[in-house]
């Protein structure tokens, strides 16, 4: 793929709790540092997301007395996976990787912020329905692409790639750049959706 000046990099959740000895590691997570702080040298338009809690949130089992992380509940919004309790505004697990390179980053889209309600994508919450802002800022800034990587590749990802595709982008994910939680065969469910929704699912970018 070569890249285009009207592409955005959208580098998703590389936060201390999604890696290694954080509160919701994901498998080797910080292996995505070197291969995002590669990709962003690459771009001209680079965006981060966070996932950015309040305490108690309804996403976490602990907020769901006698419910263990990793089952699932029914929200008014739909089905919901109960996590253990990660990324807490404020704390290191919701700081950014300290070896991601941040300075080019021209805005951080932060969600999940509500109390009642998760957010996996950059685009929409969990209802697919309430807006983060992201769109209409690619829109006013005139970018036509997205390329993404970052954690998880099964949820956040998949989630940001979908939305992407639904609202009109061109879309890639750089899979080097990527890791997955998951959970009971989540990885492949995803890839197979994002290929069926025409996301264009790269190796790497060289
Ligand atoms: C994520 C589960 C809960 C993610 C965030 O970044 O993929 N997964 N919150
Ligand atoms: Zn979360």
């Amino acid at each position: 793929m070569k890249i285009r000046s009207d592409d955005l990099l959208l580098i998703i959740d590389v936060q201390n709790d999604f890696c290694p000895g954080g509160a919701l590691a994901v498998a080797d997570g910080d292996a995505v540092v070197p291969v995002i702080n590669r990709l962003a040298t690459q771009f001209d338009h680079v965006v981060l997301t966070q996932d950015w809690h309040p305490v108690g949130h309804g996403s976490f089992a602990s907020s769901h007395p006698g419910a263990a992380p990793f089952s699932s509940v029914t929200m008014p919004y739909g089905p919901q996976t109960l996590w253990p309790d990660h990324c807490i505004q404020g704390t290191s697990g919701a700081a950014f990787h300290p070896q991601l390179v941040t300075d080019k980053a021209e805005l951080v889209i932060r969600k999940g912020f509500r109390g009642a309600i998760d957010s996996y994508s950059a685009f929409f919450e969990n209802d697919r329905a309430t807006p983060t802002g992201l769109a209409g800022y690619l829109r006013e800034r005139g970018l036509k692409r997205v390329v993404m990587a970052g954690l998880a590749t099964d949820y956040c990802v998949n989630y940001s790639a979908l939305d992407a595709r639904r609202l009109g982008f061109e879309t890639a994910v750089v899979m080097a750049g990527c890791r997955a939680i998951d959970l009971q065969g989540s990885l492949a469910v995803a890839t197979e959706g994002m290929r069926a929704a025409g996301v264009t699912l790269l190796d790497d970018i060289a």
